[in-house]
């Protein structure tokens, strides 16, 4: 869609942009972000961004970000036919406007040299990535399950964390010897699988207390410059998901 100056300054008050670039007078496209950056629309919360966000910051990308804060918010998005799926996370790209998370995320990572250097490897991260994926799924739907069911969650969630998925990258780790997951180089897997263990350790503190490589692991990849950067208050790395944010998306979606 092209803007004219009078209807990007409109969507600049209604949209809660943090930055916005006024290009619509030359003509150009609003997917286009005459910064570079990359922009992620989604609500100001973790939920399904949060992994895009610590992908980009690993890669050392800069992004802007536009909060979706309430339901005017997502229909205008929605109608204005930036969601192939009426969906977000949304990111615009390289010119693009890219939806569902998994896409967004194998973009990025492409992009980027996270995906291991041949076929075999990226198949390996891609089967890490899923399983911390998976691990993330059910502590994201934690904070929104009703009070009496949230405790028997919460204890299948470490039962998972330890007795499933934590052992696979312990393993992996201790076979090869070396400081990540795949190729001995950093990958899409590791950066996924910090912020899994994180997400653990706000379940559980001591979660990692039997596996010892994930500990060093998790000292290791935290001080890569890019991640050490994205942990430090200050950054657009979001809080565990609470109450307030809960009600936001109850209030957005009417559930
Ligand atoms: N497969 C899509 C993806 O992976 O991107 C699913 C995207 C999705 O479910 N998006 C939700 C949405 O836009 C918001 S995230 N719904 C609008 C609609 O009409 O379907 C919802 C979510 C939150 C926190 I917030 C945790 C998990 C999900």
């Amino acid at each position: 869609m092209i803007l004219n100056r009078t209807t990007l300054k409109a969507s600049l008050d209604t949209q809660n942009c943090k930055t916005y670039i006024f290009i619509a007078d030359r003509g150009e496209s609003d997917t286009g972000n005459m910064s570079g950056k990359p922009k992620l629309h989604y609500f100001n919360g973790r939920g399904r961004m949060e992994p895009i966000r610590w992908l980009l910051a690993a890669a050392g990308v800069e992004f802007d970000e536009c909060f979706i804060e309430k339901k005017e918010d997502l229909t205008k998005l929605q109608n204005d036919g930036s969601l192939l799926f009426q969906q977000v996370p949304m990111v615009e790209i390289d010119g693009m406007k890219l939806v569902q998370t998994r896409a967004i995320m194998n973009y990025i990572a492409t992009k980027y040299n996270l995906c291991g250097k041949d076929l075999k490897e990226r198949a390996l991260i891609d089967m890490y990535v899923e399983g911390t994926t998976d691990l993330m799924g059910m502590i994201m739907y934690l904070p929104f399950q009703p009070a009496d069911t949230k405790e028997k969650n919460l204890a299948l969630i470490i039962e998972r964390a330890t007795t499933r998925y934590f052992p696979v990258y312990e393993k992996a780790l201790k076979d090869h010897g070396q400081d990540y997951l795949v190729g001995n180089k950093l990958s899409w897997a590791d950066v996924h699988l910090l912020e899994a263990i994180l997400m653990a350790e706000e379940c559980k503190p001591d979660v990692l207390s039997a596996f010892p490589l994930l500990q060093a692991f998790k000292g290791r990849i935290s001080n890569i410059p890019t991640i050490k950067k994205f942990l430090q208050p200050g950054s657009q790395r979001k809080p565990p998901t609470d109450e307030k944010f809960v009600a936001v998306v109850r209030k957005i979606f009417n559930i």
